[in-house]
């Protein structure tokens, strides 16, 4: 059928749009990169941010996220591996073909920054620069690792480094990340959170209570859905009424929203420089709608038949790392010689932290009784 023929559906479509520019009429409107909301107190006029497309990123850079996103599809692979041998308890979701959002967002900002996200984590910690022997042995639940090995593949945490996990509850770290830039900007400090999650959290109550304060508090929060299309196997449009996710935060919540490529890092980096600017000036929250695409299943377990591997293949065509080697090898700072160079130092690097945390103490028992309670005010008494 030809494209722009009007087929019924088609045509409820251009009505629905119709309506909904008429009803914006009433409450606003939104035109050249500006929005205008009207609240009960005024008018409010907020510029939406645009990706820095002057910002060049250097080769050296640009290397470097190279090598990170590397890092964590060989990290990945090994885990798969893994968790075939029964090295891993529990769940295990793995970050293949999502790198490029970890490593393009956390490059644009500081160490001081707050980065929170959910359980698909292995490659945010990577990218926040945790060292991935004690993620390794924080998967095999050894002694060594990062939460003492009582967490697992879905608790990597480094408060030193500024990463507040690795959560379980699908949506229950957002209040978290509206918690941290509470914190932030009560204490004056110059500070932006990044809270990243799936499409499946979107229609949690937690997400909406969260945006709706860090909307009234004009808290300084780069608010990131990793839209892969799925949660688990439900694909977004059986999931979500409104699937243009931005939508749901501008008008609801007087947060701006962008679409972003997550497949390609440079794009994901330029959108972030100017999200974190934006919030740093003090304008409240951003909301990215980040386009990915998740190459194995939802976790190591899942026979995945929602999907065809024709599809699969389709979004493999444009790979992350792909994209980055490519981007590399035209500007003539790589070439095959180095990427098998690099393949091989990053893989020897993997299995010797593999090998390291594998032949590393499990906890004693005792640990079972530490790490309950936070309790800053000392011992409890009767
Ligand atoms: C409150 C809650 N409900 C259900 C689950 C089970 N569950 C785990 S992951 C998941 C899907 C989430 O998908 P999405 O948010 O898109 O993240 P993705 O796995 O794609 O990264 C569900 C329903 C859960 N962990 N928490
Ligand atoms: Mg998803």
């Amino acid at each position: 059928m030809p494209q722009a023929m009007a087929t019924p559906t088609r045509m409820r479509g251009y009505f629905e749009a119709l309506l909904f520019h008429v009803g914006a009429g009433f409450r606003g409107f939104s035109c050249g990169g500006l929005i205008l909301a009207l609240n009960g107190k005024g008018v409010s006029v907020t510029t939406l941010v645009e990706p820095q497309q002057k910002i060049d990123p250097s080769p050296s850079q640009m290397m470097d996220w190279y090598r990170q996103m590397v890092l964590i599809r060989a990290f990945e692979m090994r885990c798969a591996q893994s968790y075939q041998q029964q090295k891993i308890g529990g769940f295990c979701h793995l970050y293949v073909g999502q790198e490029a959002v970890a490593v393009g967002s956390i490059a644009a900002v500081r160490p001081s920054d707050y980065v929170i996200t959910a359980y698909r984590d292995h490659g945010h910690a990577i990218a926040r620069g945790m060292d991935i022997h004690p993620l390794f042995a924080e998967l095999y639940g050894k002694k060594t690792g990062c939460s003492h090995g009582k967490g697992g593949s879905m608790h990597f945490f480094d408060t030193e480094k500024n990463f507040f996990g690795g959560h379980a509850i699908v949506g229950a770290h957002i209040p978290l990340a509206t918690g941290l830039g509470w914190a932030a900007k009560y204490r004056k400090e110059d500070r932006v959170v990044l809270c990243y999650f799936g499409d499946g959290a979107i229609n949690q109550g937690s997400f909406h209570e969260a945006l709706n304060l860090a909307g009234l508090f004009k808290l300084p929060i780069i608010f990131m859905v990793e839209n892969n299309g799925y949660g688990m196997g439900t694909h977004l449009h059986r999931a979500s009424a409104v699937t243009d996710l931005k939508l749901r935060t501008g008008d609801a919540y007087g947060i701006p929203g962008k679409d972003v490529d997550g497949m390609d890092c440079v794009a994901m980096y330029r959108m972030m420089v100017a999200a974190a600017e934006y919030c740093r000036k003090g304008n409240g929250s951003i909301f990215l709608d980040v386009k990915t695409y998740r190459y194995r299943g939802h976790s190591m377990s899942d026979p995945q038949k929602y999907r065809t591997k024709e599809e699969v293949a389709q979004y493999q065509e444009h790979d992350p790392i792909g994209r980055l080697e490519k981007q590399l090898k035209d500007a003539h700072v790589l070439d095959d010689k180095k990427v098998t160079q690099i393949s091989d130092e990053i893989h020897a690097q993997v299995e010797a932290a593999h090998e390291k945390a594998d032949a590393d103490p499990y906890p004693d028992n005792t640990e079972v009784w530490s790490d309950i309670y936070a309790n800053p005010y000392g011992a409890y008494q009767v």
